[in-house]
C-alpha cells in the first residue's frame, strides 16, 4: 500500500479537494470527513465537495454542513484526493481533471486514473483505509474523526453483517471505539431513525408483496403515486429492496419501480448464494453484481412484471 507517497502527496500542498462519489453513501461520507479533520490537523486547508446532497440519516455526522454540494467547483485548489470512485466521472464533478491526485478506493474494478492509485478490495469500506492512513501520518483520531470513521464502517457492512466484515473491520471498528465513537448513539442517528413518510410508504409498498408459485421469488412495486401519497422521498426507497429477500425460502427478488406514468421502471434485483441476478439483468440491458443488479424497461407494469419474473424463473429453473 502506498501509504509513504501519499503521506509525501499531502506533505506537498497545502489545499486539498476531498472529493466522494454522487449520491455519496455512509462510507463515502464518513471517509471524506474523518480525512478532511485529519489534514485540517496537519495545517491544511480542506474542502469536501459532493455532486449530491446527503441523505437525512447522515445528518448527525460531525462536520457533514461544511461539505459543499455541487455539479462543479471552484476556487484555487492545488490537490484532489477522491474516495470511492473507479474513474473521476464517478464524482459526478466536474472541473476535477487538472489536479494531481490520489485515488482511494476498495470497489475490485477501479481505472487507477490518478498520479498515486491505492485500490484494496479487502477492505470492508475506505474508511478502514483512510483510518490505516490517518495512523501511518501520526494522527491520534479525534472523537469526531472515530464517529465518521465509525459510520464508514458500520454502513458499508450492513452494520456488520455482510461478507466483507473481516477480523481487522471488528478490530478497527473496536479501537475507533476507544477512540471516542458511540456505537449505540451512531445506530440511533444513523440507522435507527426514519422520517414517518418512509414508513407509511414501507407499510404501502410490502402490501403489494408477491410470491411465484414455487416460493423461491418475491417482488414489491412502487408506483409514484405511491410516493406522493406518503410524501416520502426518493431518499427513503434506500435498502427496502432487501426486504423480500427475508422470506425464508425466497432467493431471488426484484423491486420495480414505477418512473414515469404510465410506463418505465426501473427493476433493482437481488439473491442470495449461488443465483447471479447480474446476468437476468444485463439481458435487459443493465447491470451489475451477482446477488444485487438493476435495468431499466418500458412497457405496462403487467408487461415488465411478466418479462422479468419471467426471466428469474428460467434462473432458478
Ligand atoms: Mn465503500
Amino acid at each position: 500500500m502506498p501509504i509513504p507517497e501519499i503521506a509525501g502527496f499531502i506533505r506537498r500542498y497545502d489545499r486539498f479537494l476531498i472529493a466522494g462519489h454522487a449520491r455519496p453513501d455512509g462510507d463515502s461520507l464518513g471517509s471524506a470527513l474523518a480525512l478532511a479533520a485529519a489534514l485540517e490537523e496537519l495545517g491544511k486547508c480542506v474542502q469536501v465537495v459532493n455532486a449530491d446532497r446527503h441523505s437525512r440519516n447522515y445528518n448527525t455526522l460531525p462536520g457533514i454542513d461544511s461539505i459543499k454540494v455541487g455539479p462543479k467547483v471552484d476556487g484555487d485548489w492545488e490537490a484532489l484526493i477522491i474516495l470511492e470512485c473507479n474513474n473521476l466521472q464517478r464524482s459526478g464533478i466536474d472541473g476535477l481533471g487538472h489536479l494531481p491526485a490520489v485515488n482511494i478506493d476498495h470497489h475490485p474494478k477501479n481505472d487507477f486514473f490518478a498520479e498515486i492509485n491505492w485500490v484494496d478490495p479487502s477492505a470492508a469500506a475506505v474508511g478502514e483505509m483512510i483510518y490505516s492512513l490517518i495512523l501511518e501520518l501520526g494522527l491520534h483520531p479525534s472523537v469526531d474523526v472515530a464517529t465518521n470513521l465509525y459510520v464508514a464502517l458500520l454502513t458499508d457492512t450492513g452494520s456488520f453483517q455482510f461478507s466483507n466484515t473481516t477480523a481487522d473491520t471488528l478490530r478497527i471498528a473496536s479501537e475507533l471505539v476507544k477512540f471516542g465513537a458511540n456505537p449505540a448513539a451512531i445506530a440511533r442517528d444513523v440507522l435507527l431513525t426514519q422520517p414517518e413518510a418512509r414508513l407509511r410508504l414501507i407499510g404501502r409498498l410490502l402490501e403489494t408483496l408477491q410470491l411465484d408459485p414455487t416460493r423461491k421469488i418475491a417482488w414489491i412495486v412502487l408506483t409514484r403515486e405511491m410516493l406522493e401519497a406518503t410524501g416520502a422521498e426518493p431518499d427513503d426507497i434506500e435498502g427496502l429492496v432487501n426486504y423480500p429477500l427475508s422470506i425464508e425460502g425466497v432467493e431471488v427478488c426484484a423491486f420495480f419501480k414505477e418512473q414515469s406514468v404510465p410506463a418505465d421502471f426501473r427493476v433493482s434485483l437481488r439473491s442470495k448464494g449461488r443465483y447471479n441476478v447480474g446476468l437476468v439483468a444485463e439481458g435487459f440491458g443493465g447491470g451489475g453484481h451477482k446477488n444485487a443488479a438493476g435495468l431499466s424497461v418500458a412497457g405496462s407494469y403487467e408487461t415488465v412484471r411478466d418479462r422479468v419474473i419471467g426471466e428469474l424463473e428460467r434462473l432458478l429453473a
